[in-house]
């Protein structure tokens, strides 16, 4: 079959069902375009995006600035590796550096690249500035996190799915409950821990908001016992939460920060870590790299996604909407049973099916809102996830409210 034919969402879904690895469980939709906060579907039907790719694409899809950024510079150079300098990454590392404040950056891909660059980094830190003994350090995260796809990332993981049959697991790993001040307090009575890996809203989890002070007060007894604070707002970072980071609610500067996902507004993939001199200097010519980090097409992608994020104040509209999104979910927590609340900050929001966890519910209603003209995914457990592009107006958002309440009333039938 030419790989150029027209095909039918059949036909589509045949061939992965054929011939790609089974590691996901899509929902039936196959999408051949998008703009800002639309998708089409290869049968023309138009959705709204609830999903935004993880929220990789909370600049909305296609975004013509970003698009032309893209255009250009694969004109012009797309890959260098790091073996030779090139014109754009020390002009698109002081971009970011300023834009978030840290005096450096570490480029990587994927989220799940830039989570290990941090593990790396937090583990060499502690041996060469925090005195930790040789292959002491531990690194302590939270239950039911989500950080990636790796051997080293999922032995931080607690989901059987995502572990089971992939061990052995790297050693050094401690985990503690999310949101719990006092199991950090306990865990970091032990010297060797060399950073505190978070997510300052757990987005696999459900969209679990913790309480108001938790981040701070976590932060301040990792700075009480020199360890890193390592803040991975590879999902609610850039603008998703109302804030242009997630912890940008809280105060606090983390010393280390990883980033990914909608810093290319979720057209290549692009990831980053970034931290302040004390920190990033340990890591020397040849401890780490990758061929694709630092491209200048990723650049030149990147710094436009950013300046998106600044020009059309995505923050501002993301804390707004957000707002909107909540209380209108409020009310319809109130009429009908099949809703049992719903949270979240910003665009990054959820509802609870009040419906046992294993039950297909979720899955059903979403399949429903598809139905209706609107994407989104469940996660875990009877919840399901509502993260629009940032582009979207209030107008969009009330049309797409409307959609979600008759599609629940619709169901409770
Ligand atoms: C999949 C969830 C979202 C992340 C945080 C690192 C990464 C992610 C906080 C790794 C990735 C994704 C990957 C995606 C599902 C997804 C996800 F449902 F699992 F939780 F977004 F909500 N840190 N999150 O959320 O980034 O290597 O994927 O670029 O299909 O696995 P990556």
């Amino acid at each position: 079959m030419a790989v150029l034919e027209h095909l039918t969402s059949q036909q589509a879904i045949d061939l992965e069902n054929k011939y790609g690895a089974q590691n996901y469980h899509p929902l039936p939709v196959v999408l051949s375009r998008g703009e800002g906060v639309y998708v089409w579907d290869v049968e023309g039907k138009k959705y709204f995006d609830f999903l935004s790719a993880y929220s990789a694409v909370n600049q909305g899809h296609c975004h013509p600035k970003i698009i032309s950024a893209l255009k250009n510079q694969a004109e012009k150079l797309t890959l260098t590796s790091r073996a030779f300098y090139n014109d754009m990454l020390g002009r698109y590392e002081e971009f970011v550096t300023q834009y978030f404040g840290f005096d450096k950056l570490l480029p990587m891909n994927t989220g799940a690249e830039a989570v290990e660059t941090a593990l790396k980094l937090a583990r060499k830190w502690a041996y060469e500035k925090k005195g930790v003994p040789t292959n002491q350090a531990k690194i302590v995260v939270c239950q039911n996190n989500f950080h990636g796809r790796t051997i080293s990332i999922i032995s931080a993981s607690n989901d059987p799915i995502a572990t089971e049959n992939f061990g052995p697991f790297t050693p050094g790993i401690v985990s503690i409950r999310y949101n719990d001040i006092s199991a950090l307090q306990e865990v970091l009575k032990d010297e060797n821990v060399a950073a505190f890996l978070v997510e300052p809203i757990q987005g696999e989890a459900g969209v679990y908001v913790p309480a108001d002070d938790y981040i701070k007060e976590a932060y301040e007894l990792c700075k009480a016992k020199n360890v890193l604070f390592m803040a991975d707002e590879v999902q609610t970072g850039i603008a998703r939460t109302g804030k242009l980071l997630a912890v940008d609610h809280t105060g606090i500067k983390p010393d280390v920060l990883i980033l990914g996902k909608a810093i290319s507004g979720g057209v290549l993939p692009v990831s980053a870590v970034l931290a302040d001199n004390e920190v990033m200097e340990v890591i020397r010519p040849g401890n780490h790299g990758s061929t694709f980090g630092g491209n200048p097409l990723a650049c030149a992608v990147a710094m436009a996604a950013l300046e998106v994020v600044e020009e059309e104040q995505l923050a501002q509209n993301a804390s707004e909407l957000g707002e909107l999104f909540r209380s209108e979910m409020e009310k319809l927590v109130a009429e009908t049973e099949l809703v049992r609340l719903v949270r979240g900050k910003g665009l990054l929001n959820a509802i609870v099916i009040n419906d046992s966890e294993d039950s297909s519910t979720a899955w059903d209603i979403c399949m429903a809102l598809k139905a209706n003209g609107l994407l989104a995914k469940p996660t875990h457990g009877n919840i399901i996830r509502f993260a629009p592009p940032l582009v979207m107006t209030e107008d969009q958002l009330l049309e797409c409210i409307s959609i979600i309440r008759k599609t629940i009333q619709e169901f409770e039938k």
